[in-house]
Parts: C-alpha cells; structure tokens; sequence
C-alpha cells in the first residue's frame, strides 16, 4: 500500500524515483544560503560523530535516534576523532542560527546549541542512498530564521489525540524547523488537561456526550457520532510532552479558552457561570453562548488553573483564548451588569477587556505573558497582550499599530482544518473553505501597510488545526502535510528564497516519499499543469 502511494506521488509530480531518492539538497525550509559543492562524504556506523559537551551530545543522541530509526544505523558519539567525521561545534550563542559545511572527509556544523541542533536537522535532510550505501553531498550552508516564532496549532479538544501523536507530530515539526507548539487544551467540547484542584474537570469537562444536541443555541450539529468521545493529559504526561518538546527545541504554549469557549467548564462547575442553570458537554460545534461570568470566585478558579499550568508548562506565552465571545449572555446577566456599573465600564466589551486585563496582570505578576485571539482587541486590548490575528491581518495591523507583538495566524491563508482541493466531494470532509498548498506558500507574514518598525512587532507565523471534524490521526496529518511545510519555508527562509514552483517540484517530492516511508499520512499535492 506504502509503495503504492510513493509510485502514484512521484507520477503525479512528474518526477522520476531516482531524482526523488537522491534528494539532494532537497531542504525544507530552504536555507538562507547554500552553495552545492563536487563530492560526498560516505557515511557508516564507523564515522564518528564529534560532541564535547553534554549538550552538544543530546543533540547527537537525537541525531542518532532518526538515523536508527531510518536508516538503521547509529554513529559513533566520541569527544575527538582522527579519520572522518561530523564535528559538532557548539558555541556561545543562544540563536537560532548555525553553519554547515560538508566535504569528502569532513562535515562541520557550528553554531549554538539550538543553532547546532538545526545544523543536525539540515544534515539528516541532504542524506541520500546511491548504490545502496548512504552519503551527504558536499555543500556549504549559512542559515537562520526570518522570523522567530514558528509555530502549529493543534486542538486536542474538539478530539482527543494520545501523546504518542502528540510526539509524532512534535518530531516532524523540528524536522522542519518549527519552534513552537500550540496546544489548544480546552474548549466547549473538552478540557484535557489534569488540574488536581479542580478533579472534575477531568471527570466530567473531558468527556462529552454526542447525544446532546442545540441545547444552547440555535446549532445544528455538525458531527454526530453518537458516542461518548473524551480523554485527557495527566500533568505528568503533559509534563512528559514539554520535556520531549524541549529536547527538540519546541516551546509547547498551552492554551486554556477563558472567558467563551468554556461549556466543558461549567458543565462540571456551574457556578462559574451567569446562569442558574446546569450545562452538559456538548457534542456539536460552534459558538456557544455558555460563558464565563466575571464573578471573584471564577477568577479564584483561573488563577489556580493558570498557577499549576504554569508550573507544568515553562513557556513565557500563556494562551488565554479570547475568542468568539457572545457577550449578550453578559448583556442578559444581572450580575455581568452589576460588575459593569460597578467597574465604571461602558459595555460588555469593556467588561471582557476588564476580564482578560485582570487575568493579565495574574500572568505578569508570575513572570509570564499573555497571549490571545484577535477579539482581545475589543473593548481595549491588555496593556502587555500579544495578539493571534486570526480573523485575516486587521486585528494583527491594530494591534503592532499599538505597539503590541503579534502572531499571523489569518484563516484565508493559515486555516488547515480548510479543505485541500477545490471539489470537495474529493476530500475528506473538513470544516469548509479552500487552502491549497500554494495559497498556504503565497502568505507574507508582515503586512506592507505596516512601517518597517511595526513590521518587527510580527513574531512570526502559525497554521491551525481545529479538529471538529478530525477524529484520528491518519486524518490530522493529513491534514497537516503537505501544508505545514509550506509554512515552515514562509517562517524560516527569506522572502527573496522563496520559489513556488522551486520548492513543489524540486524538493518537496523527496521530503513527501521520506515522510512516507517514516509512516507519516499526507495529501499527494496535484501535479502542476504547466
Ligand atoms: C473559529 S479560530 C474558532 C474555532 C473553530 C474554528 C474553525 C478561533 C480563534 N476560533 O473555535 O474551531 O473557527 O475553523
């Protein structure tokens, strides 16, 4: 079957297996510079791979463990060596950046430790196999990041995904160089996340019940499975994830939806809603108009939340979600309104401004930082917020215009829960929209209509995986691959590198067969009709 799809992939790209096999040069995401060079360096379990600290050889054991993995081979990790050999070259520098460069008897990668360890990660993709023996073509190669911030969105609450697909995925993004993992923990169909203060979350927020239909609202359901579907992350297991993250130089950003998106919340603590009244989990998606009352004592809740989520996770950024709030619950809430006369507040956007701003100075009083969607905007955004524009660039725009750090993550061009071909009757069903791989390659994170100092306030870039309708794992990565390559090339590699035609024709094929035979699931791109 696997040898199936790899024969159907290279015909449909025109491309004959040899080229593809040999996968020189075949970097994804480009680098910055490379100049190829005549030679190979021959490579067996007798080349020695050169690590002095311990640092350095975490980085080498890493390096190893595909190799094995792949190959089945591992080298030999020696503080010195005489004959041939990969020299790593660990310095004091905290960036992102490394060199690398690769001639008959030796390969140099020099760098930091991150630097090193992306060094390592452009190596193991110049591999190629000629007459069934394994070699790297000489080359030469200075690279580091457009932009810092790198990142994959992946919601585990709308469908449970085990931490073995977490890793999985966790291994792929750092192959293609990615530095962030966004994990959306919680939303109305789900909290997956252990909190030992609160055990009900975990007893009942993550589990939901497909049986309960439009109890809220006017929905219909877009899913119904008829099942009682659910799962969580004990913090040792999440713990686990950060750890395994770490080692692959990924910051993983937890996520935990406040003040909307919180049905699961309230259907185990109903007291933290406006509303006397009780809650299920739901199993349709949408808006919900469940929401979280600005009362003392749900503050008290997310406070505590937040603290043994901070102590699971050590990123800076704590997601707070923000998003898709419908405020006419507060409108409808005595209590709401009681807080907004008494705060002096005009409305309900300034109560959810009020909201966000108090769990904001939580965070920053706790050395972190609070990032949220786009509508964190309304009513006055939190004065050290970063903002996730998600809505298109404008909430992004409005906010660097502020003098606030910004993440585009814009649905018209980053949205990968969108279908991949144009007849959708094609493809597996997905949430709507159309986001080819081009699209996805066309998107230029900073917007000209912003100044060049504003145009740094842009971190960098993110896709989303919403996972209404993504219920196991062959589906996630398809949904994932091949467009979070495009990605990675938009995040790391110069505007003036990048090459549509260049990068599907030349070098994605070889990295689609090599995700193939490493057991990853993707869409076979179109073939590009000249
Ligand atoms: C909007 S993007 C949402 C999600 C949905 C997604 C589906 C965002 C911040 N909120 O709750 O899953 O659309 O594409």
């Amino acid at each position: 079957m696997l040898k199936r799809i790899a024969s159907i992939l290279l015909l449909s790209l025109g491309v004959s297996g040899a080229y593809a096999q040999q996968g020189n040069y075949s970097l994804i995401p480009k680098p910055t510079s490379m100049q190829p060079a005549n030679g190979r360096f021959d490579l067996g379990p007798q080349t020695v791979l050169v690590a002095q600290s311990d640092a350095a050889r975490k980085n080498a054991a890493l390096f190893n463990d595909f190799l094995w993995n792949r190959y089945g081979i591992r080298l030999t990790v020696a503080p010195d060596a005489k004959g041939r050999a990969i020299v790593l070259e660990e310095q004091n520098d905290t960036t992102e950046a490394y060199s690398l460069t690769a001639g008959i008897d030796k390969v140099t990668i020099k760098g930091g430790n991150i630097g090193c360890f992306y060094g390592l990660q452009s190596l193991l993709q110049l591999i190629n196999v000629q007459n069934g023996s394994l070699g790297i073509p000489a080359v030469v190669i200075a690279d580091k990041p457009e932009f810092g911030y790198r990142g994959v969105m992946v919601d585990v609450s709308r469908h449970f995904f085990s931490l073995d697909e977490m890793k999985k995925i966790v291994d792929v993004m750092a192959y293609f160089k990615f530095n962030r993992l966004h994990w959306h923990l919680t939303d109305d169909q789900g909290w997956r996340l252990e909190i030992k203060k609160y055990p009900k979350l975990t007893q009942i927020s993550a589990w939901r019940d497909s049986t309960i239909l439009g109890q809220y609202g006017d929905f219909k359901p877009f899913v119904y499975d008829g099942e009682k579907h659910g799962g969580y992350y004990s913090q040792e297991e999440a713990r686990e994830l950060v750890k395994y993250a770490a080692d692959r130089k990924i910051t993983i950003l937890p996520e935990i939806e406040l003040p909307g998106h919180s049905t699961a919340v309230l259907a185990a603590y109903p007291q933290f809603g406006c509303k006397d009244t009780t809650y299920n989990v739901p199993g349709y998606w949408g808006v919900h108009y469940a929401i979280l009352c600005p009362k003392e004592e749900t503050f008290k809740f997310l406070e505590d939340v937040l603290t043994e989520v901070m102590a699971i996770f050590p990123s800076q950024y704590i997601h707070i979600g923000g998003d898709e709030v419908p405020k006419e619950h507060w409108q409808q809430s005595k209590f709401a309104q009681g807080i907004i006369s008494k705060q002096k507040l005009k409305d309900e956007h300034e109560l959810q401004s009020y909201f966000i701003s108090r769990i904001e100075k939580f965070l920053n009083k706790n050395g972190r930082r609070l990032v949220g969607w786009d509508e964190i905007l309304e009513g006055g955004l939190a004065p050290n917020a970063t903002v996730m524009s998600w809505r298109g660039e404008k909430g992004g725009i409005a906010a660097a215009r502020m003098g606030h750090d910004v993440i585009m993550t814009p649905n018209s061009h980053l949205y990968i829960d969108h279908y991949q071909a144009k007849d959708k009757t094609t493809e597996p069903t997905a949430i709507g929209g159309f986001l080819p791989l081009e699209r996805v390659y066309s998107y230029h994170p900073r917007p000209d209509s912003l100044t060049a100092d504003q145009q740094k306030l842009v971190l960098g870039v993110q896709a989303n995986l919403w996972t209404e309708y993504i219920g196991t794992n062959n589906k996630l990565e398809y949904m994932l691959f091949p467009r979070i390559l495009a990605l990675s090339e938009i995040a790391w590699t110069p505007r003036d590198k990048q090459n549509y035609d260049e990068f599907s024709t030349r070098r994605l094929p070889a990295r689609l067969q090599e995700l193939e035979e490493m057991q990853y699931f993707f869409r076979i791109p179109e073939a590009k009709v000249a």
